[in-house]
């Protein structure tokens, strides 16, 4: 009689099979129990996220990436489980320099590696065209910075946005400007992004619609370093306030030439200025209770101790402070990874109507349920000043 010997339990069973049929002495010597098998390696889940991490706004980029790596640690630490299954998440991290065809490029990088879901860009001019990758690859999309309106308009199923828009920031921005302000006369200038041109036309909208007047209008690029002819231009007109729509790397170098040019005005600009690298970069250059700026999200009352708790978390582990968007890049990872949780699926298909239903998520942002577009319900703006060389918190509008 053969038998075929497989394992323990195949050997155990062969021996008593011998035993019953009283030829023990013909059985073969049992093998060396097998070793039992290892347990089988959790699946893994690949989330992309993407920011400038390269270039002017480096620093922002960086301190998005931060927060979705403290996200995707913190959760696989405590263990995730997708339909009875343990997980582990992968963070694919890509670099888009801020330029829209680097936008695209890791986008489509990103499909190809099958990612199930993005967390970014950081900014509107490549958000939106990396929109459309995802969308037709089917991939969720959270933007945690990106504030041009159009970016959820463009009725693709797939983008989300955990922050108020420019429509609302540049809106907010325009009537404190006339009405807490007291501006009358108001220069405008612009960075030609999708982002800058985007907030500063919705700026100039409300500045007249709350009776203040557009003196000037000017433009630059993300890139330029020297001011001094639109600045000399808009000298010309006595404005009490510049609003600049634009990031911080520009600001910065505005704000000492306003300085040298003796302009003694208020400066404005949304939440691409609002970080804590502005106030470096501007130096002396601002006085107190010159800069004013909102961030496009904010925690007031009781759900302010989440985000200082998680602010004192990311400097222990960064040595960094947060500088704008990190604690909404970590949001937007815990929210899309709990649809999957939530779905008991990672695919793409079968969390994506999960992760659109999303109602009363507690972030440490504060609250996040999705429109019927994607975008935030209820969303905030913080509204900030530079004093004492910090960043201090105004009021938080909704
Ligand atoms: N929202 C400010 C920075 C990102 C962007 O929208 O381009």
């Amino acid at each position: 009689m053969q038998f075929k010997v497989k394992s323990t339990l195949t050997v155990l069973a062969a021996a008593t099979l011998l035993v019953a049929c009283g030829k023990k002495e013909e059985a073969a010597a049992p093998a060396a129990p097998a070793a039992a098998p290892a347990p089988a390696a959790a699946a893994v889940v690949k989330i992309g996220h993407v920011g400038p991490t390269s270039g002017a706004i480096a620093h922002l980029g960086k301190d998005n990436e931060n927060g979705a790596r403290m996200a995707i640690e913190e959760l696989n630490a405590a263990g995730v489980v997708i339909d009875g299954k343990k997980v582990t998440l992968e963070l694919m991290a890509e670099d888009d320099a801020a330029d829209p065809k680097q936008g695209t490029a890791v986008a489509q990088k990103l499909a190809d590696a099958k990612v199930v879901g993005v967390v970014g860009h950081l900014n509107s001019g490549t958000t939106i065209p990396a929109s459309k990758i995802y969308s037709d690859a089917g991939i969720p999309q959270i933007s945690p910075s990106a504030t041009n309106p159009k970016y959820t308009r463009q009725g693709f199923k797939t983008t989300f946005r955990v922050v108020a828009d420019d429509t609302q920031l540049g809106g907010t921005l325009g009537k404190y400007a006339v009405g807490t302000l007291k501006g009358k006369a108001i220069a405008v200038i612009d960075d030609r992004t999708a982002y800058g041109q985007g907030v500063a036309e919705e700026f100039a909208k409300a500045v007249e619609g709350a009776g203040g007047k557009v003196v000037a209008k000017e433009f630059t690029t993300d890139k330029a370093t020297d001011f001094n002819s639109i600045l000399t231009t808009i000298k010309g007109k006595k404005p009490d306030v510049v609003f600049f729509g634009g990031m911080d790397a520009v600001a910065g170098p505005m704000l000492k030439q306003m300085k040298s040019l003796g302009i003694k005005a208020k400066f404005m600009g949304g939440d691409g200025i609002c970080t804590t690298e502005l106030v470096k970069l501007g130096g002396d250059a601002i006085a107190d209770d010159q800069v004013f700026c909102a961030e496009a999200g904010g925690v007031e009352g009781e759900a302010k101790a989440g985000m200082d708790e998680f602010k004192a978390k990311f400097k222990s582990k960064f040595n960094a402070d947060v500088q704008v968007y990190a604690p909404y890049v970590y949001d937007s990872v815990k929210v899309m990874v709990a649809a999957m949780v939530k779905a008991g699926s990672s695919d793409p298909a079968k969390y994506l109507p999960v992760l659109a239903a999303t109602t009363d998520y507690k972030g440490v942002t504060g609250p996040i349920t999705f429109d019927e577009k994607g975008d935030i319900k209820n969303g905030a703006l913080t509204l900030k000043t530079v004093r004492g060389g910090q960043l201090i918190t105004l009021a938080v509008i909704r």
